[in-house]
């Protein structure tokens, strides 16, 4: 039985370990170590690690739509969260060449919102360009007959100064946090990876924007307004993402992440060219590769690692699938450890899964590996 004083380990300090020592140390456990396997917190080896990430409560689940509410609401008024978030709203659409997946994902997009009271005053069809111009005035690219919606009740988080936010939070609560240890992977997981890459505007074109919503064209690819204090204008192009297998056939995350993968540029300046083409012949500035824990469903993995000793009280909290940044504020609170098991079904240990030969309905193309890369 856990009592306040049990000690609890938490291997990682992304967003699963970082929310979880932040709730365990508010709920008034005293001895929480943490270890993360970077050298820092934010970690170069966390997702979280980066300008923004889209926080919206589309999801074909309605699950998962109630979940990324419960943080929405978090997000907006919670300190230790508010001051990152910022509420543009979400522009998710497609254009005229989209191929029926993408079709597909969008109808699932709205549909898991268009009928919850949330949403209720929150949503605007786009069925032309005029309809574009009036939620997002600055985006002046044809986007010809690019179709989809306006959700106000969605916007985005400024990711990495949220992990200092919390890493600060929890330090301060007396979490003992241990740098540069090994972390742990299993075939449940696979490592995957997907360019971010930003545009630096002056201040005065960074002015134009500022407010435009998160803008995702689900077969192109997605952008933020641009960063408030440094002008940097965030892009990630759609895809079904980049392997790192190794010869014992896992996937890991790569040494060197400070590339573009060969074709990803051309994608990023096609979202460019086809929503703010002023910009389209704009250098590509502090581009890398970002790196998911990727299951075979793209559930988390929460729960106890099944067996007897040496894993007996071994939880893990894994798995984001490109989707947890926005459950930073609730990820902690999944309540495993004080319940002793995990009855969430679709969070459980996933024995036998092979998320590297997946199929992912929100996603377009196919998994290329590194190795089939001729990097320069
Ligand atoms: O919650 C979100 O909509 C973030 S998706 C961002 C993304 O780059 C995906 O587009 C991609 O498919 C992968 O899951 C990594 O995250």
């Amino acid at each position: 039985m856990l009592t306040k004083d049990s000690s609890i380990l938490i291997v990682g300090g992304g967003i699963f370990g970082l929310s979880t020592a932040y709730h365990r140390a508010k709920a008034g456990y005293t001895k929480i170590t943490m270890l993360e396997k970077g050298d820092a917190i934010p970690s170069p080896l966390s997702a979280g690690n980066d300008l923004n990430k889209i926080v919206r409560a589309e999801y074909e689940d309605p699950f998962y739509a109630e979940l990324a509410l419960s943080a929405i609401e978090e997000l907006g008024s919670n300190p230790l969260f508010a001051p990152h978030y910022s509420q543009v709203g979400y522009l998710l659409g497609n254009s005229a060449a989209a191929p029926e997946k993408s079709k597909r994902s969008l109808a699932k997009s709205m549909a898991s919102i268009e009928r919850h009271p949330a949403f209720a005053t929150q949503i605007t069809a786009i069925n032309s360009r005029d309809d574009v111009h009036a939620v997002a005035s600055a985006l002046d690219g044809p986007m010809d007959e690019w179709t989809g919606y306006f959700n106000r009740l969605a916007g985005y988080a400024r990711a990495a100064d949220a992990l200092r936010s919390v890493y600060a939070a929890v330090k301060e609560m007396g979490v003992d946090v241990k740098l540069g240890r090994t972390a742990i992977i299993g075939q449940q997981i696979t490592a995957k990876s997907w360019l971010i890459t930003h545009i630096q505007l002056t201040p005065e074109e960074a002015a134009q924007l500022e407010g435009i919503p998160v803008t995702y064209s689900r077969d192109l690819g997605f952008f933020f307004e641009p960063d408030r204090k440094t002008g940097l204008l965030k892009i990630s192009p759609s895809g079904a993402g980049f392997t790192n297998h190794q010869e014992n056939g896992f996937s890991v995350p790569s040494e060197r992440n400070d590339f573009i993968p060969p074709g990803e540029e051309e994608a990023v300046r096609k979202i460019l060219r086809e929503h703010l083409p002023r910009f389209a012949d704009r250098p590509l500035v502090n581009s890398k590769i970002c790196w998911c824990a990727d299951t075979a469903d793209s559930e988390y993995i929460i729960d106890f690692v099944p067996g007897r000793l040496p894993w007996k009280d071994l939880a893990v909290a894994t798995g984001d699938s490109g989707h947890a940044f926005k459950m930073f504020p609730v990820a902690g609170v999944m309540d495993l450890l004080e319940k002793g098991k995990q009855d969430v079904e679709r969070w459980k240990w996933k024995e036998g899964s092979n998320a590297a030969t997946a199929e992912v309905s929100w996603r377009e193309g196919t998994t290329r590996d590194l190795s089939e890369l001729v990097l320069s």
